[in-house]
């Protein structure tokens, strides 16, 4: 069911404290956290709590939770100091993603080239 946390889902199991993370920010409805592999000085990723698998269902099944991810996506270029960043959702594969939870990268602290690959 949409929202649902999934089993075998890596950010669901973050969000349930089950793996850990380099925990950025933290609200009711969304969690910040550095990637583990990082692409920029400042890279974290925002996620919504509830499961949604890409930017899209997250949208379409839950318009407020979605504003909640962006508006976390601000406050965390706020709390790192960002002049610059980048807000990323990769959607589907053949767009680089590769957990299948709703996240924004939010990368900044060097010059971002574009277009990106
Ligand atoms: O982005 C998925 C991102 O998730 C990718 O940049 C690596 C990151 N990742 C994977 N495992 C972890 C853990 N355990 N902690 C933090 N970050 C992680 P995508 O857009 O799906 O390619």
């Amino acid at each position: 069911m949409a929202g649902e946390p999934q089993d075998d889902c890596l950010f669901c199991k973050i969000v349930a404290g089950e793996i850990p993370a380099t925990v950025v920010r933290e609200t009711e409805t969304t969690l910040a956290f550095r990637d583990i592999n990082p692409q920029a000085p400042t890279h974290v990723l925002v996620i919504p709590k509830a499961h949604y698998e890409n930017a899209a269902a997250l949208g379409a099944g839950d318009p407020g939770l979605a504003a909640d991810v962006l508006a976390a996506t601000q406050a965390v270029a706020d709390e790192e100091k960002l002049d610059s960043y980048r807000t990323v959702f990769n959607t589907g594969g053949g767009a680089g993603q590769t957990v299948w939870h709703a996240h924004a990268h939010v990368l900044g602290g060097r010059g971002l080239q574009w277009p990106p690959g």
